[in-house]
């Protein structure tokens, strides 16, 4: 098969000092870290969507990139030369995982049982080329967020017939994701929250939602699905108030609903600073609750209320970020690029730019994150803070083991009460520009 990205190389490591633009400066697959490989650490993915469909239309203009890759759009010619563009992509980055939704994969036709027809066919392509490599499937999902069916939502939807649609793009996505040996199905709600309350029944829509969400854990683990259901959270666009604002509310919905023990998050970046936290927030959040699966590596702009989906550039987020992940023993899943080249970058070259900058951009992070840990001032510091603690009433108190009537006379018996000792703040923050600076 011919050749799509001409003229680019494979990605090599060359280290931090090379000018070449065509490689990785920080990203050197075999190099240990903590007793593992950064590949291991890094299990980067493709976003089906955004690399291989999208082309820069905007609200106000059409596409600049040309992602026909050779065939004509819409056809599955067209579906094929993507797959062929895909697997020669990762290849000459070394990326191991792609995601995708269904209809990243084939066009999408009017009778759903054709569209059926083509996402077998495509699977079949898709398997055929992963057979060749070591390439593997991340996660797989439905769009219930497109079509204009599900304008009223999809889990969420009033309509039944609609819900039946939800359905059965799910059964067939589950499938497809088992097909192809996905170790996640996500479910990101796109259409699932309000625009007003005047035409809108929260506690009917969720009710609903969830029970979708059950019917899709027992179809998964009927056809042999073993791996994690995710949620990933975001709080609004392209809904005004979405029902899976952020991490905290999500798991509080899975736990309501009785689906925390096969649901995780996948935690993107991006939409962790659309719902007012930082990126590493949503991580903690997720990973105290066990429920830390998957990322979607990305980056905002403070400057934009929306979902910009830039290629990851700051290494202070992406060493806080590695440094929860590293403290939380790992992800079940990966780190997928859920990202787009900016409308202007719109050559071939700077789709392999993008991921060359996103993938050093955490490869940085997990060096710089290790030393952290290895350093281990900052987790001296935490230890120190609570230390009160580990005084035998401290001890009970955490326990559970006391009441307020005992505490309450303890601090009259003190009359007045001792000043904490100082956050140091400041301090720790000069720690972390030690650790990238130095
Ligand atoms: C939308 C978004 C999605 C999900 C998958 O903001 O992040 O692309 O990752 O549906
Ligand atoms: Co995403």
């Amino acid at each position: 098969m011919a050749e799509i990205f001409k003229n680019i190389p494979e990605i090599k490591y060359e280290g931090k000092n090379t000018k070449n633009p065509l490689a990785f400066r920080y990203y050197d697959a075999d190099r240990v870290i903590m007793g593992k490989k950064m590949s291991e650490h890094l299990p980067f993915a493709m976003a089906w969507w955004h690399n291989l469909c999208a082309a820069g239309t905007d609200m106000f203009g059409r596409d600049t990139a040309d992602k026909s890759f050779g065939a004509e759009k819409g056809t599955m010619e067209h579906a094929k030369a993507k797959v062929d563009a895909g697997f020669e992509f990762m290849q000459k980055l070394g990326i191991k995982y792609f995601c995708f939704h269904d209809v990243d994969i084939v066009p999408e036709a009017e009778d759903i049982n054709e569209t059926n027809r083509r996402l077998d066919e495509i699977t079949d392509y898709i398997l055929e080329k992963m057979r060749g490599t070591d390439i593997k499937c991340l996660w797989g999902t439905a769009n219930m967020f497109s079509n204009p069916r599900f304008m009223n939502g999809a889990g969420s939807t009033n309509s039944v017939d609609v819900y039946c649609f939800a359905a059965a793009q799910i059964k067939k996505a589950l499938e497809l994701t088992v097909k192809l040996g996905g170790k996640g199905y996500v479910f990101w709600g796109g259409r699932e929250g309000y625009e007003t309350l005047l035409n809108t029944d929260v506690k009917f829509e969720q009710e609903n939602i969830a029970n979708l969400m059950r019917m899709a854990v027992e179809y998964g683990r009927s056809i042999g699905f073993t791996g994690d259901f995710y949620i990933e959270p975001k709080p609004k666009e392209p809904m005004k108030h979405q029902y899976d604002f952020d991490a905290a509310t999500a798991i509080g919905f899975l736990r309501q609903y009785g689906l925390d023990k096969d649901f995780k998050m996948n935690i993107e970046a991006n939409h962790a600073t659309l719902a007012g936290h930082t990126f590493r927030h949503e991580l903690r959040i997720s990973a105290i609750n066990g429920m830390l699966g998957s990322i979607d590596a990305n980056q905002g702009d403070y400057l934009l209320g929306w979902d910009t989906d830039e290629f990851p550039y700051d290494v202070y987020e992406s060493t806080m970020c590695m440094y929860e992940v590293l403290k939380a023993g790992g992800l079940t899943g990966g780190f997928n690029f859920d990202a787009k080249n900016r409308r202007p970058s719109n050559t071939y070259e700077d789709m392999f730019h993008a991921y060359i900058l996103g993938m050093d951009t955490f490869a940085l992070g997990l060096i710089k994150a290790a030393e952290l840990i290895e350093d281990g001032e900052l987790d001296a510091f935490v230890e120190k803070k609570y230390e009160s603690f580990k005084s035998e009433l401290g001890q009970r108190i955490r326990s559970g083991n006391t009441t307020l009537d005992e505490l309450a006379t303890r601090a009259q018996q003190m009359g007045t009460c001792p000043t904490p000792d100082s956050g140091r703040q400041e301090y720790l923050e000069s720690i972390i520009n030690r650790a990238l600076f130095s």
